[in-house]
């Protein structure tokens, strides 16, 4: 796997991920969206990847849009970029029927916050922030942060920080239920991997069908629900894994789930 604008390591079940452009925060340009992509759909496809790890190289995870890119003569339409960049970005996450963990190692702003929160479970680094920049360049939110705010912590607080742009801090986002957990800058690759790898040893089919109610459950009414739940869960009882963790649980032993 070679790339210019990320850096991509299998390690163990656990697929890592790292933004490489460091100089200017992890901005993205078409090309390194293109590659994240990539990244994505290998995830998907490959059974020996059974979690994803995102992260950003150097001080920031990711700075959103390249700003410079946005505004080249003769470049794409702003429609294009978001078409092409980050609403694949988006539903590539949401859609991959394994768990992405998110290790927000310090300013994630604009489309960077956004794609953080689209993820599983985001961590964050003490030191890191949360910003939503658009309405400072006279942009709206996007890459579905006006699908995820309103719901994380409802509409008043989301138009405020999508109105406002103020930098939210990495606890004040943990607070409000942005983010699953803070933890000290030095422990967060540790923590987040630690997370990850875990994952990467549970029964896949069961997280990915567990991801796929969450997704669908984000637009169900109770009724709709309670009928994806049924029947998902007759699939999850299909997998391998499930009889193994019965099978075990009787036998009083560890499981060894296999993803199947
Ligand atoms: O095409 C479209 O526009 C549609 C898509 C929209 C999606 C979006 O994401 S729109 C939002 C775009 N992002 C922003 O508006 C954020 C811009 N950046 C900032 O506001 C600040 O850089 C931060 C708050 C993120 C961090 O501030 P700070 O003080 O820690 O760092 P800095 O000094 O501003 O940035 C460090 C370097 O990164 C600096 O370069 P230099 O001076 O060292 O050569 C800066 O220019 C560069 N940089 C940061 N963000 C971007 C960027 N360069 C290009 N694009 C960026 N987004």
């Amino acid at each position: 796997m070679n790339y210019q604008f990320i850096k991509v390591n299998q390690l163990g079940g656990v697929l890592e991920i790292r933004l490489n452009r460091p100089e200017v925060l992890n901005s993205f340009v078409m090309p390194m969206a293109k590659e994240l992509q990539e990244a994505l759909d290998i995830a998907a496809s490959n059974k020996s990847i059974r979690s994803v790890l995102l992260t950003g190289e150097g001080r920031g995870f990711c700075a959103g849009q390249d700003l410079a890119e946005a505004i080249q003569d003769n470049g794409p339409k702003i429609s294009e970029i978001v078409h092409k960049t980050y609403n694949p970005i988006i539903t590539k996450i949401r859609d991959l029927e394994k768990p992405v963990i998110c290790a927000v190692n310090g300013v994630a702003a604009g489309a960077g916050a956004n794609i953080a929160f689209a993820c599983d479970i985001t961590l964050a680094a003490e030191s890191a922030t949360f910003v939503q920049a658009f309405s400072k360049i006279g942009l709206i939110p996007d890459s579905a942060g006006t699908y995820f705010l309103p719901r994380l912590i409802g509409v008043q607080k989301a138009a405020a920080l999508m109105m406002l742009a103020e930098k939210l801090p990495a606890v004040e986002a943990e607070k409000l239920g942005l983010i699953y957990k803070v933890v000290a800058d030095a422990e967060l690759y540790n923590e987040a991997f630690k997370i990850a790898d875990s994952l990467a040893n549970m029964p896949t089919v069961g997280l990915g069908l567990t991801k796929r109610a969450i997704n669908l459950g984000l637009n169900n009414n109770l009724i709709q629900q309670l009928e994806v739940e049924a029947v998902l869960q007759e699939l999850a009882s299909e997998s391998c894994d499930h009889k193994e963790g019965v099978k075990a649980f009787l036998e009083k032993r560890k499981p060894e789930f296999k993803g199947e």
